[in-house]
This record gives structure tokens, C-alpha cells and sequence, in this order.
């Protein structure tokens, strides 16, 4: 048996949304997208190649996996092995670390710890960007958690150009209040929407035209520390996003009633004089970004509609990093 090499990768918030792909088996995103890693949610990975066993076995939170659940985990390897020229099956381990039970685990978190384990343990030792272009076959938003701070995930023009670059390391006083609406399972997979809305949303050409000016602008901000100017055109993104969804045959729609309330809070903090600005995804959720000095004010505000346990701070995410213990 291989010596067993884990790795740590913190799950990201896109604030420039990544929805559709120009190339399903590549995962070739149909526009660049930008997020802020976390460091509150991550997954911890480990892979060993292994002699003792035939097959590749999946163990996660110390369940042992189906075989579905493992197929998935074996064809990601499986680039891995192909690069390298292994044979062996592999265990692999991963554990899913969020505040209270949330069930905020997320694809991007996940896929790019493997991708960090399995390119240590398979000796390939790929640097950080040709391993963003792996852990991006896992699945697109997993691109952006080989990085920590703001990342863009560049579309590329082909599969080894389609990778993330770190733009800052988010150090001047940025944070995430995230607020879990609903902690169960989505309806309707984000691979799905996104397909479905491609095809069939007339607003997704606008969406393509304006997200390209929001990222631009979003760079510019960023380099610029202009906290108000990130934050009001993150908002303003992943509205157009939902927009774009709500136009898709069938309409695609993720939002709650909680969900309205927690943007119209993020309105009142504003008026408060407290600079806040929402973004959601595909569920119900509302991550606010905000100034991380100010965090805990707004989760003291947020309490006054929603549980505490619902509320989560972050601080931004590192980079993916290897784990001795
Ligand atoms: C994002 N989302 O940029 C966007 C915004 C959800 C809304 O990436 O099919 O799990 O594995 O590439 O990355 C969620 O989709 O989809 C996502 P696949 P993924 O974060």
C-alpha cells in the first residue's frame, strides 16, 4: 500500500455565477466566474493506492459508499491514473466538516480535496493551476477551491486553459454570514438547472453578455478594496443568474419564503448603515457578504427573524493544503 496522503480544500461562494457549460464531459463553463473561498466549510480527504484491494472503495464520514456514490469517485481517478500510469485501487476517505448540521457539503469542497490527495498520492504532484483543471472534471465550482481568497475560474478555450487563478487573497476585512433556509437535499440539481436553462432561457444570452461586464467590474473592484462596489455588483449578479432561471421551460426556481425575508433583511442592515449585500445559489440559502468586522453585528440582526443555528460566519479560505497528522 501507498502511503496515504490527505488534503483540506474549503468549499467557495461564486460572487460571479458559473451556470452552464459549453462542454458537458470537459465541464467547459459557458462563461468565467469569480468566488470568495471560506473557511468554515471544507472537506478533508485522504487516498492511498492500495495492492490489498480489487476495487476503489469510498468511505464518507466513515460510511462506506454504493456503488453509484463510488463510480463517480473511481472515474475521477481514474484521470489520475491514466496521467500517471496506476493500476492499483485506491481508499479513499473524506469527511465533510460544517458548523452544526447545516448540510451545507458542497461538490466544490469536495472535489478538489480529492483532487489534492489523489494528485499527492498518485505522484503526479501537478502544481495548483493544472490541478484546478482536474478537480474541474469533478465538478465546475471545485475549479475555485484549489485557491483561497477571490478566484476566478477562467473559461479558457479548451480543457487546459479552463482553470482558476487566485485575483487576491481576500485579507482586508472580508467575511460571509450564511444563512441556512433549508438544509435538505434540492429538487432539482444544479447540473440539471443549469443544462435546462441553456437550452432553453431566452434571457441566457443577456445573462452571457452582462456577466462578462460584472466580472470586469468585480476585478476592478476587488484590486481597488472597494467593498461596496464588490458587494453591490455580487448582488446584482446573482440576481440576473435567478433571472435567467425563472425564463428557463420549465421555470427554475430554488427560492423559499425564507429566503425573500433574509434578502429583505439584508436591505434593512443596509439602510442601518451596516454595507451588506446578498448572493444565492442553487437552493434556498442567502450567504450575505459583508465586511468580517462587521459579522457579528448582522448575525445579531439576523437573530431576530431566524435561529442562531442557522446563522454561520466566515472568514475567507486558504488554499488547499495538505494534511499530516
Ligand atoms: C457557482 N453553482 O458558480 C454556481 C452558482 C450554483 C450556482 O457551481 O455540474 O456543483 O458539478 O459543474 O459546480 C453549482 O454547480 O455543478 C455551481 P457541476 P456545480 O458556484
Amino acid at each position: 500500500m501507498n502511503k496515504e496522503k490527505k488534503v483540506r480544500a474549503y468549499t467557495n461562494i461564486a460572487l460571479i455565477k458559473y451556470w452552464g457549460k459549453r462542454d458537458e464531459k470537459l465541464f467547459l463553463p459557458m462563461n468565467s466566474s469569480l468566488s470568495l473561498t471560506l473557511d468554515s466549510f471544507y472537506t478533508e480527504t485522504s487516498v492511498a493506492f492500495d495492492d490489498s484491494t480489487a476495487e476503489d472503495r469510498f468511505y464518507l464520514n466513515d460510511a462506506l459508499q454504493d456503488d453509484k456514490a463510488t463510480a463517480k469517485v473511481s472515474r475521477f481517478l481514474d484521470l489520475f491514473r491514466e496521467e500517471a500510469g496506476i493500476q492499483t485501487a485506491a481508499i479513499v476517505k473524506s469527511t465533510n466538516f460544517v458548523p452544526t448540521a447545516a448540510g451545507l457539503a458542497s461538490s466544490a469542497s469536495g472535489m478538489a480535496a480529492l483532487a489534492g490527495a489523489v494528485n499527492l498520492a498518485s505522484g503526479l504532484n501537478l502544481d495548483k493551476t493544472t490541478l484546478s483543471t482536474y478537480a474541474r472534471r469533478g465538478s465546475g465550482s471545485a475549479t475555485r477551491s484549489i485557491f483561497g481568497g477571490f478566484v476566478e475560474w477562467q473559461m479558457g478555450t479548451g480543457s487546459d486553459d479552463s482553470f482558476a487563478v487566485k485575483v487576491d487573497d481576500a485579507s482586508w476585512d472580508i467575511g460571509m454570514v450564511t444563512i441556512v433556509v433549508n438544509d435538505k437535499q434540492k429538487a432539482v440539481s444544479s447540473r440539471v438547472g443549469m443544462k435546462n436553462t441553456v437550452a432553453t432561457s431566452p434571457f441566457y444570452p443577456g445573462w452571457l453578455t452582462a456577466t462578462a461586464i460584472d466580472l470586469e467590474n468585480i476585478k476592478t473592484a476587488i484590486l481597488k478594496k472597494d467593498f461596496e462596489q464588490v458587494g453591490a455588483i455580487t448582488e446584482s449578479n446573482g440576481m440576473k443568474m435567478h433571472a435567467t432561471m425563472l425564463g428557463a421551460n420549465p421555470p427554475l426556481s430554488y427560492w423559499e419564503p425564507d429566503s425573500v425575508r433574509a434578502m429583505q433583511a439584508v436591505r434593512e442592515l443596509r439602510q442601518l448603515g451596516v454595507p451588506c449585500y446578498f448572493t444565492m445559489d442553487a437552493g434556498p440559502n442567502v450567504k450575505v457578504l459583508c465586511r468580517l468586522s462587521d459579522s457579528q453585528t448582522i448575525k445579531n440582526y439576523l437573530s431576530n427573524i431566524f435561529d442562531p443555528t442557522q446563522l454561520i460566519i466566515s472568514g475567507p479560505g486558504k488554499d488547499i493544503e495538505e494534511i499530516t497528522d
